[in-house]
């Protein structure tokens, strides 16, 4: 059997003729963000994508099928949270596709998609990693192995806020999975960067040139089956501190723990939750890095190396 990708001919003529592309993923949409503003974000971020050179390849599974490369009008359905449309991990890709359902692909989904269509470069606001609380609950995103597993520069602000940081940083180096700053020297918190010299997320890599960045991933590659995190510091919004995100989130995930949400449902359950708290500044916070992360990952591709073989 085989697993049929569709893909916009636009992005084919890119990947065959080595050009820059830069992949999207769409649980972002599905589960992350409010329905009213999910679809003007992914314009945003298609724009400055573009802006600085490179295209732009959403990924997302409709009626079954992996597509690289989602209109506008499927946007708008995924966005549409009341139209059912599942939280689609990399585990879920071939049950989707055997039922005909519509998912917004998370971190490890839109990997698994993008490697196996070639884009190198992706980009999202913050992965998934290790929940708080990992003693009692085992509770470790997919999106960790799928980069252990897969070769993709991953664009992000760190891990979601909601989670454990470092122990995060202690799984990707479990995984062999580099974590570089990209004019970071640390670990940011995603909303915010990370608190004031934060030992425990200071980066052992950091290039401020998407140049000598591009090098060192396609280096990477060659030398190494997986792929790597590129941890961009977020623009932050004014009157959201650190420490207010930290309460809120302690707030949240108390909140979720008497209700007792689990599973794939937790982390939109604190994003939104963590939003409310925050009088919506966790959401201005989220789309200002969801769009400095894409334009950050089109820059290091177009600064990819040629390919000399
Ligand atoms: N970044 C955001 N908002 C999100 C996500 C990332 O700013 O909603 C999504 C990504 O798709 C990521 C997923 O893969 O959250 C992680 O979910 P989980 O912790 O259940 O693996
Ligand atoms: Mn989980």
């Amino acid at each position: 059997m085989t697993w049929a990708v569709r893909i916009t001919p636009e992005i084919d003529a890119a990947l065959a003729e080595g050009r820059p592309v830069v992949a999207l993923e769409t649980s972002v949409i599905a589960q992350g963000l409010p329905a009213q503003v999910g679809p003007a974000a992914w314009v945003s971020w298609e724009a400055a994508i573009r802006e600085e050179g490179a295209v732009p390849a959403t990924i997302a599974v409709i009626g079954g099928c992996p597509v690289v490369g989602v209109s506008a009008e499927e946007i708008a359905h995924l966005a549409d949270g009341a139209r059912g449309v599942l939280k689609a991990a990399r585990r879920d890709l071939g049950l989707l596709a055997a039922s005909g359902a519509d998912g917004g692909t998370t971190v490890s989904a839109t990997l698994a998609i993008a490697h196996r269509v070639g884009i190198r470069v992706a980009a999202t606001g913050g992965i998934g990693g290790v929940h708080r609380d990992f003693t009692r609950i085992p509770d470790e995103s997919a999106d960790l192995r799928a980069l252990a597993e897969l070769p993709v520069a991953l664009f992000c602000s760190g891990a979601k806020a909601v989670l454990d940081l470092p122990a995060t940083l202690e799984r990707l180096e479990t995984w062999s999975v580099p974590v570089i700053g990209y004019g970071t020297s640390f670990f940011p918190a995603f909303y915010t960067e990370a608190a004031h010299e934060s030992e425990a997320l200071r980066l052992e890599w950091r290039f401020d040139d998407p140049r000598l960045l591009a090098r060192a991933l396609a280096t990477h590659f060659a030398l190494d089956g997986g792929g790597a995190v590129v941890a961009v510091a977020p623009m932050g919004v004014a009157g959201l501190t650190a420490g207010a995100v930290e309460r809120a989130v302690a707030d949240a995930v108390a909140e979720a723990s008497t209700r007792g949400v689990r599973g794939k449902a937790l982390t939109p359950f604190l994003l939104a939750d963590v939003a409310k708290r925050t009088g919506g500044l966790s959401l201005a916070a989220n789309l200002t890095l969801l769009e400095k992360n894409a334009r950050a990952a089109a820059r290091v591709a177009v600064a990819w190396p040629t390919r000399t073989n």
